[in-house]
């Protein structure tokens, strides 16, 4: 069946006529996202060519070496939204405190959380990297936002996605409707509907993890592992590994062919004991996501992320997302161990 020709602007509009109260507001936001992403996806298409790769030398707040297309993507994405008059306040990975508005922007009803380059370590290498977003309603009373309103609980999100800067750069987002991807073709500068509804495999052949930190990782994560390398009753072969160590590269592979994704607790470790991935900026809007294509995604407890009240903005959280049965395997194991 061929999709039909659609651009990301007027599927957001078609989306927003079946709201007839709807001011259009939520929809321009995601017309300037995906404008930030164009703009972001050009710079890093030409990273290479520029000579702007590399070490930028700052550290950010996790400590962190920065790189130079972190800083300019953060900054990005905030100039393109700020004055469009759609949020009150905003949080980055790669900034320590809220972020507010310029003093002479509109402000609106929205606040977003994001992850500005996700998978940075990795653009010297060309490797796929990308930009998580995470949006909710403004709850606090005054005009502009407050620290509150971006630590509120995932399953308030009325949008998340991401943009990956790969072989093509898409944007794959879900409003609580169904996930749907556009793929960005450069000749008109235009993101395209490429994937309607997607739906994650009930079941897949991958598992995506940071295998060398096993022996950190407690015995029905490890006992998960050893099962997923035995033979498999429906293919009579071992789970494959694919780790990109990219988290947008790996959740896009993990949603498109199904499969498992897991950035467990480090049990190990006390620096952290939540694993490496952040709950406002990566765990949230991508849990968001794998439910909304029909998968599943836990935290290292085997509760729903979405549940978890965020206490502070850079808090980690452990991650398991992907095929709703393999997750249901992974549950399993949680359980059969307690
Ligand atoms: P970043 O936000 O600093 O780029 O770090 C997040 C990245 C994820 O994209 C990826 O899943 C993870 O770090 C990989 O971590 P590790 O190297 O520990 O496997
Ligand atoms: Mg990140």
């Amino acid at each position: 069946m061929q999709t039909k020709l659609m651009t990301i602007s007027r599927f957001i509009y078609e989306e927003q006529r079946k709201y007839p109260n709807a001011t259009g507001e939520f929809s321009d936001l995601l017309e300037d996202i995906a404008i930030a992403a164009k703009v972001i996806s050009h710079q890093v298409n030409k990273a290479g060519l520029l000579g702007i790769l590399g070490i930028y030398g700052n550290h950010n707040v996790h400590g962190e070496v920065q790189q130079k297309l972190d800083v300019f993507a953060h900054h990005t994405f905030i100039k393109m939204l700020e004055h469009g008059g759609h949020l009150a306040v905003m949080a980055s990975e790669e900034s320590e405190e809220v972020i507010h508005l310029a003093d002479d922007a509109n402000l609106g009803n929205y606040v977003i959380n994001f992850d500005p380059l996700d998978g940075s370590s990795n653009i010297d290498a060309n490797v796929s990297v990308g930009t998580i977003f995470s949006i909710h309603r403004k709850r606090s009373k005054g005009s502009r936002g407050t620290i509150e309103d971006c630590l509120q609980a995932g399953k308030y999100q009325v949008a998340s996605g991401y943009i990956i800067y790969g072989s093509s750069t898409m944007m794959v987002y879900t409003t609580g409707n169904g996930v749907h991807g556009f793929t960005l073709d450069p000749s008109v500068g235009e993101f395209l509907l490429s994937h309607p509804y997607i739906q994650i495999p009930k079941k897949g052949k991958y598992y995506s993890c940071n295998e060398a930190y096993y022996p950190y990782w407690d015995k029905s994560t490890q006992s998960f592992i050893n099962y997923l390398k035995e033979n498999d009753v429906t293919t009579n072969r071992p789970y494959s590994l694919r780790y990109i160590g990219s988290m947008v590269a790996d959740i896009h592979r993990t949603l498109l062919y199904g499969g498992i994704f897991l950035y467990p607790a480090d049990t190990l470790d006390p620096k952290k004991p939540d694993g490496k991935l952040r709950l406002l900026y990566e765990v949230s809007p991508i849990s968001f996501l794998i439910q909304q294509a029909g998968g599943l995604a836990v935290d290292g407890k085997g509760n729903d992320p979405l549940e978890i009240v965020p206490t502070s903005l850079h808090q980690r959280t452990p991650i398991i997302a992907g095929s709703k049965e393999d997750v249901e395997v992974y549950l399993n194991f949680l359980r059969d161990a307690n």
